[in-house]
């Protein structure tokens, strides 16, 4: 094992941060006119300019150093080779398997995986051609216009992310809708909004046992029977996406209609599985081909690609440096385009359920922060919010900057191009961010306003902006299922390179599953309607207090 505070990279790291103290980013361009071009990556179609960062040259040698003491390399190819990555739960992590376009096998306990993989993905295209040319009908004789995909947490972010963000791909007929939340009005604000003759239900869950799932997908049959559907349509109208094959039968759903997946596919990494199949029934097969091959190709280059040059590990690195070098414990997204407005969410679940850790992967206490908070919204809009405490809130909160090119929509009036504009928007924040304002440039602002100078002095302390606010700027050309799928895997690789640098497992996620033990005996307790003493007093309270009004409403 290696405790990456022992390293000696790491005590280098240490050193070096404190010898920075004072330095700025204004300088650091300032006194170097290649910064731009020595601090930038291409991959898979996407491009980074990471020169907005707190580094220098020294900073990315020793942030290397540190790669390589914590053996980074030899971790990525254990990922890519299958090995057993996830050990409390003795599985591989082999989402890459389900992208690997490359004809190579890929061996799990002596089995190459990739056969299974690809008839499920020929039944996924087999059956998404059905139900978007209309074949596959409804029980009345009618084509299917709506898909509610029922599952949560991984078996729902992913497909609703990626189904916004290529909306200018969806088919015509088809509307997809996302029922996750257990609270009924998300179910019945979605079934108030399509017909059950003309509706198809995906049950999205990797072990059918999770308990919002299931209740919603009950809720959903018994609506869909009450309709006058009869018993025996239940096969043209759901299917299952699962592991688990027993479930699904003893719920009843024909295990013909399910697609299956594998214990090695993480659920916040399940979307390239059986669980995109509402993405793929929205953007067709082939254009889910291409969003795997957008993601193989940014795992070829994760695989291959030198570390000095590696765009996740670059990415991961920086993440690095920050947490545990700066104590800088926030990560904003904000992406520049309005179809990827679930994407911060879904990175939210890919990073904080990943590297949300505490203990090294032998069970040992960590002794330095791991995984950060990551949150955002897409701009323009978060200029108009929280933008205030990024310029000049006490936190410093890296940022990453995600910009396509080009516009799926490219409209303009007489004030311009709507892209210009929002192209300007996202290049204005980055270098605000980082340049600041200082009192002279404020001074000289005011001055030409025709301010005074008492009138400068009172709010001298309010109008200037220390900068020094470090940003990635990811871009891309558009944002097509390729580009989706290769931003989508940069991600996913870089939070593996930052578990792997920090000794931690991505791969489990035990508080999730103390949630679902937890919500399990509590729901008896509400259901049997006895007043419960098991917990502590303000539980205890809480449900009783719950217990006794909805009694007396009864
Ligand atoms: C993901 C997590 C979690 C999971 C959901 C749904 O990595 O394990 O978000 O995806 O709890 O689980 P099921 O797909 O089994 O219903």
């Amino acid at each position: 094992m290696n405790i990456p505070t022992k390293l000696s990279s790491w005590k280098a790291l240490e050193q070096h941060r404190a010898s920075l103290e004072g330095e700025t980013l204004r300088n650091l361009f300032a006194t170097d006119a290649q910064r731009f071009d020595q601090f930038q990556c291409t991959a898979a179609g996407l491009f980074v300019d990471y020169s907005k960062n707190l580094i220098n040259a020294t900073t990315l040698e020793l942030l290397l150093n540190l790669a390589s003491e914590a053996q980074l390399e030899q971790k990525i190819a254990a990922l890519k080779a299958g090995d057993k990555v996830n050990n409390t739960e003795a599985r591989p992590a082999l989402h890459s398997a389900l992208r690997n376009l490359s004809g190579d096998a890929v061996m799990v306990d002596a089995e190459d995986v990739m056969p299974g993989i690809n008839r499920v993905l020929d039944r996924m295209a087999a059956f998404s051609e059905k139900v978007r040319s209309g074949s596959w009908q409804g029980h009345s004789g009618k084509a299917i216009t709506d898909v509610v995909n029922i599952g949560i947490g991984g078996s729902d972010l992913g497909p609703l992310m990626a189904t916004e963000a290529l909306a200018p791909f969806a088919h015509d007929r088809l509307q997809l809708h996302f029922v996750s939340n257990v609270d009924g009005s998300h179910l019945a604000s979605t079934l108030a909004k399509i017909n059950p003759e003309t509706t198809l239900f995906i049950v999205a869950s990797k072990t059918f046992t999770t308990q919002e799932t299931l209740s919603n997908a009950h809720s959903a049959r018994n609506w869909f029977l009450e309709s006058g559907a009869p018993e025996a349509s239940v096969a043209k109208h759901f299917v299952a996406l699962s592991t688990n094959s027993d479930a699904v039968a003893s719920f009843g759903i024909d295990t013909n209609n399910m697609f299956e997946f594998w214990d090695w596919v993480g659920g916040r990494y399940s979307l390239w599985s059986a669980i995109g199949l509402s993405l793929m029934l929205s953007i067709g097969s082939e254009r889910f081909k291409q969003f795997l091959s957008g993601a193989h190709e940014m795992d070829k280059h994760f695989y291959e690609a030198p570390l000095g040059n590696n765009m996740p590990v670059l990415l991961a690195l920086l993440t690095v440096w920050y947490n545990n070098f700066y104590g800088y414990t926030s990560h904003m997204i904000a992406p520049y385009d309005q179809y990827l407005h679930r994407f911060p969410a879904y990175l939210q679940q890919l990073t904080m359920e990943s590297n949300g850790k505490s203990v090294h992967k032998d069970g040992s206490p960590v002794e330095h922060s791991t995984g950060p908070i990551v949150w955002g919204e897409p701009g323009t809009n978060g200029q108009h919010a929280f933008f205030q405490l990024l310029h000049q809130g006490t936190h410093i909160i890296p940022v990453d900057f995600i910009m396509p090119i080009e516009s799926m929509n490219p409209l303009s009036n007489k004030i311009g191009s709507h892209h210009e504009l929002l192209l300007a928007n996202c290049f204005a924040q980055s270098e605000a961010l980082m340049m600041g304002k200082n009192a002279q440039e404020l001074t000289l602002e005011m001055h030409a306003a025709g301010e005074s100078d008492d009138e400068i002095d009172r709010l001298k302390g309010h109008r200037t902006f220390t900068g020094n606010r470090p940003s990635n700027t990811i871009m891309m050309q558009r944002l097509d299922p390729q580009a989706l799928g290769a931003l989508i895997a940069l991600y996913e690789n870089k939070v593996y390179a930052e578990a792997a640098i920090w000794d931690i497992n991505p791969f489990d996620q035990w508080g999730v599953e103390l949630g679902k033990q937890l919500a399990k005996s509590i729901h008896q307790e509400i259901e049997a309607g006895n007043t419960v003493t098991a917990h502590d007093s303000s539980s205890n309270g809480l449900i009783n207090r719950a217990i006794k009004f909805r009694n007396l409403q009864a």
